[in-house]
């Protein structure tokens, strides 16, 4: 029996903070035996480290997480730094028999997502749990879509049309940061918020992506740096040095799924006016489910077995004490935000370490939306496949 959930978050950035919040506020809001307690928060420096430590809560710091990692006195080791290093983080975690969550996208490149999957099938049968971030499954209202779809309310799928817009990079003096470097990133808006559609959408249909055609595009090659930059967007002073912008700003793609179903996707940081607009629709036989996540406590639902009369999409909102998660928290019609995700995925870490539930999606699912990001690349460098118009003007 599990008597204690120590954990150490790895990153002090966006995600290291948010992470912080959502294990402070996880076993207020839900029923976990034992309480998860995060111990320790490991970063780059000891000195900005020990202030973010402070900032959120957090009684212990080290700026050294190879030994962080190992301690007996952590159960939980929560990954929230950027790509390059979830690889080698996670190995030596899970080598030493530690929970591991990593956020997404798994790793940079497939040879180390496998390397990652193989590593946690390995330590599974001695009961460790791995789980990666794909935060956007626990939103309540794509929860309940994913709920009527499995109920068969939308029949046999059709279309998946996905669509993840922000704006953050917009002005060609928004400053360089981790994301626009492929040595850090792996990639662009592919792997930071495509990969949040292709998990979505292989989630929901409950089939994988098997083949793409692709177009990646960089509108903005260098940037202004802004020392000491944290967060998304903002502006630098335009004569500042510039850093080369070494990733994609904006990706398109056709899919193909193992069960027949087509997909549209579409991801951009440049989508003037959509701050998060994390969209997805999906047409089946029997119906459609359409999500925004501007307006996040609502999904929109089409049941084509209604009489024709009363057909039409119309909006649930998604807040009810029956829907997922959502009786943890206010009373309907309250709603929730962008944090509660994050809640929502660590209560459902902890209920797999404790209660034996699926943590998904595992490194092993997480390494299917890897493949599919090195087939969009690969689809996207090959010159081959893309048609010029004859005498276009
Ligand atoms: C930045 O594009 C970002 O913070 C992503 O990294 C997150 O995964 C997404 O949820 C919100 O946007």
């Amino acid at each position: 029996m599990t008597t204690r959930l120590r954990v150490a978050i790895i990153g002090t950035g966006f995600m290291g903070r948010m992470h912080s919040h959502a294990w402070r506020t996880a076993p207020r809001f839900f029923s976990l035996s034992p309480a998860p307690e995060a111990a320790l928060l490991v970063g780059g420096g000891p000195e900005r480290t020990a202030a973010a430590a402070a900032e959120f809560g957090i009684p212990e710091s080290s700026a050294d997480w190879r030994t962080a990692v190992t301690r007996d006195d952590i159960d939980i080791v929560d990954i929230c730094t950027p790509g390059h290093t979830h690889a080698e983080i996670a190995l030596a975690a899970l080598a030493v028999g530690k929970h591991v969550l990593c956020e997404k996208p798994l790793a940079n490149d497939v040879a180390d997502a496998e390397r990652m999957a193989e590593a946690a099938a390995a330590a599974a049968a001695s009961g460790a749990v791995s789980m990666c971030g794909f935060s956007y499954r626990r939103t309540p209202a794509l929860a309940l879509a994913k709920r009527l779809i499995d109920d068969g309310r939308l029949g046999r799928i059709r279309h998946v049309r996905a669509q993840y817009l922000q704006d953050w990079l917009t002005s060609p003096d928004a400053p360089f940061t981790w994301r626009l470097d492929r040595a850090r990133a792996g990639s662009g808006t592919l792997g930071d918020i495509g990969a949040h559609s292709i998990d979505t959408a292989q989630w929901l249909t409950g089939s994988a992506i098997t083949g793409v055609s692709a177009t990646l595009r960089t509108f903005v090659e260098s940037r202004p740096r802004l020392d000491a930059h944290i967060g998304l967007g903002g502006s630098a002073d335009a004569d500042a040095p510039r850093e080369k912008v070494t990733v994609d700003d904006a990706v398109a793609f056709t899919a193909s799924f193992a069960d027949g179903a087509l997909g549209v996707f579409e991801a951009t940081r440049m989508a003037a006016g959509h701050r998060n607009a994390n969209r997805i629709e999906i047409n089946g036989e029997l119906g459609s489910v359409a999500f925004d996540f501007s307006a996040m406590n609502e999904l929109q639902f089409h049941d084509a077995q209604l009489p024709s009369e009363e057909q039409g999409f119309r909006r649930i909102d998604v807040t009810e004490p029956g829907h997922p998660y959502a009786g943890a928290w206010w009373p309907a019609g309250h709603g929730l935000g962008y944090e509660h995700l994050f809640t929502h995925q660590t209560v459902d870490f902890v209920r797999a370490i404790t209660d034996g539930t699926p943590a998904r999606p595992d490194f092993d699912e997480a390494a299917q939306v890897q493949r599919v990001l090195a087939a969009v690349e690969t689809s996207a460098a090959d010159a081959s496949r893309y048609t010029p118009v004859e005498g276009a003007r």
